[in-house]
C-alpha cells in the first residue's frame, strides 16, 4: 500500500529546505485523489510547526498557464500565513528552489462559501479585491510534473504578495495586466484570460473545496490563478505587477 506520510513528508521537507525531488509519480503511480490526501497530509506539517491557514489559490485556471506547464487541469492548494509577503518588501531568493511570479487577483471573502454556488452568490460573498503577485515553486526537479504531482505538491504554492484592497463591486472582469521586472514588461495579458472572469474562479473554488469536505472560509484570500505564464526570477531585480483599475504589486528578489 502507499505510504501517503511518507510522500507527504518528502514534498514538505523538499519545500522546507529548497531541495528539489524527483516527481512522486515517477516511482509510484498516484490517483488525484491520492493527490489531494498527501497535500493535505503536507500542510498538517506545517500547521504542527505552527503555520495557519489564512486561503487557498487555484491553479492552472488559464490557458498561458496550462501550456506553461502541460498540464491541462485546474487544481488548488492552500495558503498559510507564513506564504504572505510583505506587498514592498523582499523574497529571499535562496529560500527557493526555482520560483516564478504570475500576476493574479486576489479575493477577500467576507462570507464562507462551498459547493455549487452562482456568480451571483460568489459576488456576494466578496468583501474586497486586490491585485496579487503569486510565487510558486515547483519542488520537483526541472519543473515537471504530472496532474497528480503538482497537487500533492501543494499545487506549487510557495509564497504570495497582496495589493490594496477595492471595494467588491470594482469590475475585475477585463483588467489590463503588465509584469515588470526593473521596469521592463515581461509578461502582458489580461484577467479576462482567468476562466473568462475571475469571478469564475471563485465559483470554482468553491465547488472544488467543497468535494474535499471544505469551505472557503469567510476571512479568507482566495487567488484566482495567474492571468499569464509565470515569469522565472532572478535575485537581484525588481518585480511589479500593475492590474488596471486595481493598482500595482511589487517585490524585490534578495540575492
Ligand atoms: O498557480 C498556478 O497556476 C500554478 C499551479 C501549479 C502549476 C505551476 O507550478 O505552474
Ligand atoms: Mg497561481
Amino acid at each position: 500500500m502507499t505510504d501517503l506520510r511518507k510522500l507527504a513528508e518528502a514534498v514538505d521537507e523538499a519545500a522546507r529546505t529548497a531541495v528539489a525531488i524527483p516527481q512522486l509519480t515517477s516511482s509510484t503511480p498516484l490517483t488525484v485523489e491520492e493527490a489531494y490526501a498527501i497535500q493535505a497530509l503536507s500542510m498538517a506539517r506545517r500547521y504542527e510547526r505552527g503555520e495557519r491557514r489564512v486561503g487557498m489559490k487555484m491553479g492552472l485556471t488559464s490557458r498561458a498557464k496550462m501550456l506553461q506547464v502541460g498540464v491541462a487541469e485546474m487544481v488548488w492548494g492552500r495558503l498559510t500565513d507564513a506564504m504572505q509577503c510583505e506587498e514592498g518588501g523582499g523574497l529571499s531568493f535562496k529560500s527557493y528552489i526555482h520560483p516564478r511570479a504570475e500576476p493574479e487577483v486576489a479575493f477577500l471573502l467576507r462570507r464562507s462559501l462551498a459547493g455549487k454556488v452562482t456568480a451571483v452568490e460568489a459576488l456576494a460573498a466578496v468583501e474586497a479585491v486586490a491585485p496579487a503577485i503569486e510565487i510558486i515553486d515547483s519542488r520537483y526537479e526541472n519543473f515537471k510534473f504530472t496532474w497528480a504531482d503538482v497537487v500533492a505538491d501543494n499545487s506549487s504554492s510557495s509564497s504570495f504578495f497582496v495589493g490594496g484592497w477595492h471595494p467588491a463591486d470594482t469590475d475585475v472582469g477585463n483588467l489590463g495586466i503588465v509584469v515588470e521586472v526593473d521596469g521592463r514588461p515581461v509578461q502582458v495579458g489580461s484577467s479576462a484570460a482567468i476562466l473568462g472572469h475571475p469571478l469564475r474562479s471563485l465559483v470554482t473554488a468553491a465547488r472544488l473545496v467543497a468535494l474535499w469536505g471544505e469551505r472557503l472560509e469567510a476571512g479568507s484570500i482566495v487567488l484566482a490563478g495567474g492571468a499569464t505564464a509565470a515569469q522565472p526570477l532572478a535575485a537581484g531585480t525588481h518585480v511589479r505587477a500593475q492590474v488596471q483599475s486595481l493598482g500595482a504589486v511589487s517585490f524585490h528578489v534578495e540575492v
